[in-house]
């Protein structure tokens, strides 16, 4: 089976337990206790229908490195998936990066409204945890609490957060006035590097796995999460937008910093391919049992979409 084929097959997965969990945990309807309506489309447009479900595929994958059958990793895989279209939905607003394509369709803001696109990513997030808190995701409750905790540190402010908070200043701000390399490279360690770390680790977690073997899958997210979103400041600087289903050529039309901008593209490029190199690295003490999380490396690496 290629690579594609798997992360086809984990979407479906994903995007099946996703679809449950929504409906078991938003219900709709009038009174107290009941999701409303028209929050609960603008919820299920955010979150189903689209994306490569990279993410769940990190943790599934990462599970089974110690045995876990991909249902057992399934939960902890749809929060992370959850947190991670929150941030989408966030992201295009206008007050933050003004998209209105995501996934080759509407954004969020732009099916429903401006409020509704940031209710919808709140409702997610919490959801996430939610999620995380029920005996499905692990039947061990400090197993659980873990994931809490580590979910809550990678998408908060000196994770995801942080990262996006670091990229407006300097996008709308100019703050630093002059980005350094280090600073770029902590900007995107935050903003995307975090959630796909915590993927990768997560499946240790799940899997009660020794702190080496833990550290190790950190490591290898850690990189990927990086080369992810050098891999994503190319395609802005040459994708095209129909291929990867949003605006492209925006980080040049905003003056953002990126790797891109401040290294040109052949750099970025030998970074990309250092930082594939630093992932695959991590993975050495699992052999061949990690041949998916290597295929996902490349993968991130060489995606056009
Ligand atoms: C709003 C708190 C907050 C954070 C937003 C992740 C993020 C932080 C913004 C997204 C901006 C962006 C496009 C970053 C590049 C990397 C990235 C996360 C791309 C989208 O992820 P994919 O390609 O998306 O996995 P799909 O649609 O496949 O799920």
């Amino acid at each position: 089976m290629t690579f594609a084929q798997r992360l086809g097959l984990a979407a479906g997965l994903i995007d099946a337990r996703l679809q449950t969990l929504l409906g078991e945990n938003l219900v709709t309807g009038e009174g107290p206790g009941r999701c409303p309506q028209r929050l609960a489309r603008a919820i299920g447009h955010a979150a189903l229908g689209g994306g490569k479900r990279l993410r769940p595929l990190l943790v599934v994958e990462s599970a089974a490195l110690f045995g876990l059958a991909p249902e057992r990793a399934i939960d902890a895989a749809a929060a992370v998936e959850c947190v991670h279209c929150y941030s989408l939905a966030h992201d295009d607003l206008p007050a933050m990066d003004d998209d209105e394509v995501r996934r080759g369709r509407p954004t969020v803001w732009k099916a429903f409204d401006e409020w509704t696109a940031i209710l919808a990513g709140d409702a997610l997030l919490t959801l996430a945890f939610e999620i995380l808190a029920r005996p499905s995701t692990h039947p061990e409750p400090l197993v659980r609490l873990e994931l809490v905790s580590g979910l809550a540190r990678a998408a908060g402010a000196a994770g995801m957060v942080g990262g996006q908070s670091l990229d407006l200043d300097a996008e709308k701000l100019g703050l630093p006035e002059r980005p350094a390399l280090s600073h770029i490279r902590r900007l995107q360690g935050m903003k995307t590097g975090a959630l796909i770390a915590f993927a990768c680790e997560s499946g240790a977690i799940l899997g009660q796995a020794p702190r080496r073997e833990r550290a190790a899958l950190k490591a290898f997210g850690e990189a990927l999460g990086v080369a992810f979103q050098v891999a994503d400041d190319l395609l802005d600087a040459e994708g095209n937008a129909a291929t990867v289903g949003k605006a492209v050529a925006k980080d040049a039309a905003q003056g953002k910093a990126t790797l891109v901008s401040l290294m040109g593209i052949e750099d970025a490029r030998a970074e990309l391919a250092r930082l594939e190199a630093q992932a695959l690295d991590a993975l050495t003490l699992f052999e061949a049992r990690a041949d998916t999380l290597r295929a996902a490396a490349r993968f991130v690496v060489r995606r056009k979409r």
